[in-house]
């Protein structure tokens, strides 16, 4: 460990910071060149803690740059993981608010929705769909506190992994029968297509990621829970959006999602 606890947490109060006022802030690791990613997911725990202090709810956790086009757009070569509260889901119908984030952008997901917890350090995507209630579409907003949603890796787990808001699509399906990672999307934005892919761009298949989540989970002695959300990675680039522009994504068989904003 390089970073003192007075670090960590003096790192906690920029990024915290950043999101509050809606400012960009620099780089942690302009600051900290070696800050490594055990200290990074320390800081978004910390950060975390301090949002339960204030009364928010944790309602589980988000897989980032799950995707090669994502982990090309912002050239890092691993997932990350965040975590979700209750502030930052947005019942579908209701705008998502321009003004209270700084740079947002959308990307289509398939969420899980958990009726068992899961844990341990070999979890397979097999015991993931068997502890799986029911599946989503979704569409995560992602609005990285950074300049011009610039980052390392480490940077952006410290950072929650860019979190902000999320919505569900109003349909709840149960993935037996469905096959997730053949399952076909296509992204709107205005009533135009920007965008298609299919479940296996998120590592091959989503459930898969939520597997990788749930040992990297491990390793810092935690787990996911049952009830917990879990937005399993975006199937391609994030596109940008503006007040008055509505987002949607529509998923073979699982229906669709969107987002409108203000
Ligand atoms: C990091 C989060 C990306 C995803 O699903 O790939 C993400 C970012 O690009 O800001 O949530």
């Amino acid at each position: 460990m390089s970073l003192t606890p007075e670090q960590l947490e003096q790192c906690v109060d920029i990024v915290e910071h950043g999101e509050a006022e809606r400012q960009e802030i620099d780089r942690l690791t302009e600051q900290y060149p070696n800050l490594t990613m055990e200290e990074a997911y320390d800081i978004q725990q910390r950060l975390i803690a301090r949002k339960q202090e204030q009364g928010q709810r944790v309602l589980g956790r988000k897989l980032g740059l799950t995707s090669r086009a994502k982990q090309q757009m912002m050239g890092v070569h691993e997932p990350t993981y965040g975590t979700l509260v209750d502030y930052m889901l947005i019942n579908e119908g209701e705008p998502v608010c321009y003004s209270e984030l700084i740079h947002p952008k959308a990307e289509p997901e398939i969420a899980f929705y958990l009726k068992e917890d899961l844990e341990g350090p070999a979890v397979t995507g097999a015991q993931v769909l068997a502890a799986t209630e029911y599946v989503f579409p979704a569409l995560e907003i992602i609005d990285s506190r950074y300049r011009d949603f610039k980052f390392t890796l480490v940077d952006v787990i410290a950072d929650n992994s860019s979190s902000a808001r999320y919505v569900l699509g109003g349909k709840p399906s149960r993935v037996t029968d469905l096959d997730l990672s053949l399952m076909g999307m296509v992204f709107y934005k205005n009533g135009e297509i920007v965008d298609t892919a299919a479940g296996a761009a998120v590592l091959g298949h989503p459930a898969t990621a939520v597997a990788w989540l749930v040992r990297k989970l491990h390793e810092r002695g935690e787990k996911l829970c049952k009830g917990d959300v879990v937005l399993s990675g975006a199937l391609t680039g994030a596109i940008d959006f503006r007040p008055g522009d509505i987002v949607q994504a529509h998923f073979e068989k699982l229906g669709s999602v969107t987002l409108t904003c203000k």
